[in-house]
């Protein structure tokens, strides 16, 4: 039987079909070979995680060869190739996906079964590739499938981290990082590619040539080298149709050890050089918006922006012979500023390297990149001291100050002499010491710049880049995020799938706009009983975690009040504790009103520098263990903070939500993704009008939403008038008796005055407006209970949300990327 009686068909793609008998015969010995000859035993001696490696590599047998087709068709019929770069790439688990995307779940199932174990336990010793912090990197990992789905020619480059984000434990209520090692047991999905190898240099001088035409030739003489090895992971697209390629780059000394300093003796020392080489790519920094500062970041992402340069020029090179029509042939898409510096670092290798004159370099550095931002907070914008820069990269530093001269000088010659617009568009800061601005940068050496939700690409032409969006009115555009629904739908929420193909038709799986059919079953009783059957279910699953997690035992028929997001004052995670806390108090005031049970679930890690964000944790933590303990609240409320938020985790809580969290302060939550999740899955928003709850609004319905709170004008108004909350706090009797509580010690009786100081930034500083929002948050709260108790029009909301939720599909965002900022298509035939 030949291997390709187990390519998928696209009969039992994604559906729970009886598997054909011989494909899972096939893929049976399939992974009896890999368990023989890849992992080196027999079956009685296997352990669950041998089992699951030779799961992996009979999967991944199924994407090698459609990998290597889709890696030929790109040099066969030379479609435009994008570069997809980001120092962050948030992947979870890869079985569940391949297989699904291959059509090969059902059968991989049976074949597992065949031979004594379980796929489902299997999946669960997948570690979670935690290379990211948050909706940035998560993003990246969504839009690789995308581009893989719609069969772009693309590439995906990042770090590969020997250490992930940290694993977060909460011990009494408090946040500790521990390291995360998901390299411990190898990584199946990984090819080495070890003669992909490129030095990258840092530090040393720039030396002036002059030639015999007496033109004047830069060369950088690096003081050091730090080599990037190619590791590859296959990405593959729905019903394996094609396979991308991420590659993550591991640092490497270029010498081992000092041999002669080993010899006098001194075996620390003579392997500090490969140490300080090797931590670029030991450890993903922790932080979210707030960027670090730190030395090893810089090299960081100077380090894999000069890998992955000079790799999309090597193809380039090896495909067209020369470098000068590269932006007819590449795409670079920069994931928010971290990796600007290829933006000196494409001058540096086309105008030293490759010879080409400056002018037209700049023409094709302009032509190739583009550059996507993700905030608009003042303190997550990048900046880099020009000593630092000088220093570790004079090269690239003297090619800034030349870009900036130029720029500048075109900007004189439109008729632009104001001193303070010069200023704000200039690429160095000169405020409080010089500084490199690296959104300046990006955005200068771009073709397109975009923002990431409709508000928020609206806000970034009047803050940011108010200036330099003036000079450039048409660089500036919009992309609203998206999410994969292979992973957010089909894989973690099977059983909404089976439903929804049964009743919209298979058409779901290939046009996410399909959903829009089930709109019609709304109030169809029968319709309605499954699908609030479905949600039963998987809250009966969620309440296990809970209990094995949180040890809080929740019943699954009360509302799932779900924020699930990296703790952070503008997510305002507060907001919601507040609300929690005022509720608390109401149910004790009327304990036998007829109360909406519900339970209040959190999770989410702070970055590990942040202690007002870890307050906010133990805060959570101290108000669960005082509810949770209270027998008059009698289960009516309930709160469970649950551990180590990751990809997996959210797989498990998103299809059990009833309600989604979405309550930043308007104006400062980029686009959210969770949001888009959450309501595909069927949970109603609970949200201000920010990022993109703004147009989730639009495609559920304003019906089908509840929105309360000050819009983004508002907020900026409010602030104009002071923070200081006093008057506020006076006028709300339920806001008062809530801080006076939290203030007091009620739910730190250990500790009376842990918050005193969070309640008096809340009242005098609430740069983030929570007092100012808490009235109409705790009264949409109100309606939210009310609705519930509506039970056909709590379920008819739910069924319009997964209906309306089409658009946020990350392959209408990718099409959207491909047609208006990389000008490509997806390839023909392969
Ligand atoms: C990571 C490192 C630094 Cl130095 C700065 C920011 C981050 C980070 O994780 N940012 C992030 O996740 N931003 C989020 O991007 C999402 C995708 O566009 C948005 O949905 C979200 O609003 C935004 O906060």
């Amino acid at each position: 039987t030949s291997e390709a009686a187990c390519a998928p068909s696209l009969a039992d793609t994604g559906r729970d079909i009886a598997p054909a008998a011989d494909s899972v015969a096939n893929l049976r010995e399939a992974i009896l070979r890999r368990l023989t000859y890849s992992v080196g035993k027999n079956q009685a001696s296997a352990s669950e995680y041998d089992w699951y490696l030779a799961v992996v590599y009979a999967t991944r047998d199924r994407i090698v060869e459609g990998w290597m087709a889709s890696t030929n068709a790109a040099y066969v019929h030379g479609p435009k190739r994008v570069y997809y770069l980001s120092l962050e790439f948030l992947i979870g688990r890869l079985l569940g996906d391949a297989l699904n995307n291959l059509g090969l779940t059902e059968t991989m199932r049976a074949a597992t079964r065949e031979l004594g174990v379980d796929l489902e336990r299997l999946r669960t010793l997948e570690p979670d590739a935690a290379l990211g912090n948050g909706g940035l990197g998560r993003l990246a990992a969504c839009f690789m499938e995308s581009m893989a789905t719609l069969s772009i020619a693309a590439h995906g480059y990042g770090i590969r981290y020997d250490h992930g984000l940290f694993r977060q434990v909460l011990k009494d209520g408090w946040q500790q990082e521990y390291p995360e090692d998901w390299l411990a047991l190898g990584n199946p999905w990984e090819f080495k590619r070890p003669e992909v190898c490129y030095r990258i240099g840092f530090g040393g001088a720039v030396e002036a040539l002059t030639s015999p035409d007496g033109a004047t030739r830069y060369a950088w003489k690096p003081a050091e080298y730090v080599e990037a090895i190619a590791y590859d992971t296959p990405v593959v697209g729905w019903r394996g149709a094609h396979v991308n390629t991420l590659r993550l780059w591991s640092a490497r000394a270029c010498d081992p050890l000092q041999l002669d300093v080993f010899n006098a003796g001194d075996y620390v020392g003579a392997v500090a050089d490969k140490m300080r080489a090797e931590a670029i790519s030991k450890v993903l920094y922790p932080s979210d918006e707030t960027p670090a500062g730190q030395e090893l970041r810089l090299r960081q992402e100077y380090f894999f922006a000069s890998a992955s340069l000079q790799d999309a020029l090597r193809r380039h090179l090896k495909q067209y012979q020369e470098v000068r029509s590269l932006a007819e042939h590449v795409a670079i898409q920069l994931n928010d500023t971290h990796p600007a510096i290829s933006v000196a670092e494409l001058m540096r290798l086309l105008v030293d390297v490759h010879g080409i004159a400056w002018e037209e370099a700049w023409k094709i550095t302009q032509g190739t990149i583009s550059y996507t931002n993700h905030t608009l907070l003042p303190e997550a914008l990048e900046s880099w001291p020009v000593p630092l820069l000088e220093r570790m990269l004079p090269r690239q530093m003297q090619i800034i100050y030349l870009i900036n001269a130029l720029h500048l000088d075109s900007v004189r010659k439109s008729g632009h002499t104001d001193a303070r617009l010069i200023a704000a568009v200039s690429m160095i800061d000169e405020h409080a010491g010089r500084r490199v601005r690296m959104g300046h940068l990006a955005f200068i050496g771009s073709h397109k710049v975009n923002g990431v939700s409709a508000l928020h690409s609206k806000l970034l032409k009047q803050t940011v880049f108010r200036d330099l969006g003036t000079l450039y009115p048409d660089r500036i555009v919009n992309k609203t995020n998206g999410i994969t629904f292979r992973r957010w739908l089909f894989e973690a929420n099977p059983g909404l799938t089976r439903l929804l193909a049964d009743t919209a038709g298979e058409g779901i799986y290939d046009d996410p706009m399909a959903l829009r059919k089930i709109a019609p079953y709304a109030s169809d009783a029968a319709f309605v009983g499954e699908f609030a059957a479905v949600k039963r279910q998987n809250k009966v699953a969620l309440a296990k975690i809970i209990l094995d997690r949180c040890h809080v035992k929740v019943d699954p028929d009360v509302l799932f009040d779900v924020q699930i997001k990296r703790v952070h004052e503008y997510k305002r995670q507060l907001l919601n504790i507040l609300e929690t806390v005022a509720l608390y108090d109401a149910i004790r005031a009327q304990p036998y009103l007829d109360w909406v049970p519900r339970v209040k679930i959190f999770a989410g890690k702070a970055a590990a520098s942040y202690h007002h964000a870890k307050l906010i944790i133990k805060l959570a933590n101290d108000v669960a263990n005082v509810i949770n303990n209270d027998p008059t609240v009698r289960g009516m409320l309930k709160v469970a903070y649950l551990p180590n938020y990751n990809v997996s985790l959210a797989e498990s809580i998103i299809p059990a939500s009833d309600l989604s969290e979405q309550i930043s302060t308007a104006g400062m939550e980029a686009s959210g993704t969770g949001n888009m999740k959450l309501a595909l899955n069927g949970a109603l928003t609970i949200g201000t009008l920010d990022g993109a709850n703004v147009e989730i609004k639009q495609h559920v319905g304003d019906e089908n939403i509840f929105i309360f709170g000050m819009t983004a004008e508002q907020v900026a108004q409010r602030r104009g008038r002071g923070i200081d909350m006093r008057e506020t706090i006076a006028r709300s009797p339920a806001l008062r008796e809530v801080l006076d509580a939290i203030g007091s010690g009620v739910f730190s009786p250990d500790d009376p005055g842990r918050y005193a100081g969070l309640v008096d930034i809340l009242t005098h500083h609430d740069h983030f407006l929570v007092c100012e929002d808490f009235d109409a948050y705790y009264a949409c709260q109100r309606e939210v209970a009310a609705k519930w108790l509506d039970r056909a029009a709590w379920w008819k909301a739910s069924i319009l949300n997964t209906a309306g939720m089409g658009w946020f599909s990350s392959d209408r965002t990718i099409a959207e990327y491909a047609d208006e900022i990389w000008k490509t298509q997806a390839q023909k035939k392969e």
